[in-house]
């Protein structure tokens, strides 16, 4: 990729461990020193219930928009090393509680799909927790492969999920 492009690109939070809503606003501000990306958008912060198989505390949710010149790759790298630096520990269960999870939706018009990278995001159009923060701060978002985001959010049963007053 040309390192000298700046792209648009829009990470995930999520934290159902130690003081959910801190543990996302940390993120935020780690993500604000990503290096060669800048923070551009943030959406609210969101309660919702764990989806998923696990039993498990509510998660509190939001998305970040960026403009980076990281590649997917490098990007993800970044925000391992970023949920690292908060203290996350691999959770024992896939799906299971985490302390932080950054999780890269959507990263311009790429299309990744390897064992350790997929982009888009699996599951970005199942989730409420990601639509409705995603429509606050890019509801005109082409999602590569899935379409409008304010369109797909729509269609999702977004009932549990609960904006938190700033
Ligand atoms: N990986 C592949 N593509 C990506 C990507 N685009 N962004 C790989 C980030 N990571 C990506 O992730 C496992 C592996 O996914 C990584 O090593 C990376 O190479 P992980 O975060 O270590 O494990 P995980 O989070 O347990 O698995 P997974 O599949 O990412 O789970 P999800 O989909 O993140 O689900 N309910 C609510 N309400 N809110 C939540 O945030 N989150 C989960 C976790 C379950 N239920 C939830 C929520
Ligand atoms: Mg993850």
């Amino acid at each position: 990729m040309d390192a000298a492009r700046w792209v648009p690109a829009y990470v995930a939070l999520g934290s159902n461990l130690d003081d959910p809503r801190a543990q996302v606003e940390r993120a935020f501000a780690a993500l604000g020193t990503l290096r060669d990306s800048r923070l551009v958008a943030r959406s609210a912060l969101y309660r919702s219930p764990p989806f998923g198989p696990v039993s498990q505390p509510d998660f509190v949710n939001a998305v970040a928009g960026m403009l980076t010149r990281l590649d997917p790759h490098a990007m993800l790298a970044g925000l391992q090393e970023i949920e690292a630096r908060l203290g996350r520990e691999r959770p024992a269960v896939r799906w299971g509680p985490r302390r932080i999870d950054l999780d890269l939706l959507v990263h311009g018009t790429s299309r990744v799909g390897e064992p350790g990278l997929e982009v888009p995001h699996a599951g970005i159009a199942e989730r409420a927790f990601v639509l409705v923060p995603l429509a606050e701060v890019a509801p005109d978002l082409d999602v590569p492969g899935l379409g409008r985001v304010a369109t797909l959010a729509a269609r999702l049963d977004s009932t549990g999920l609960e904006r938190l007053a700033a």
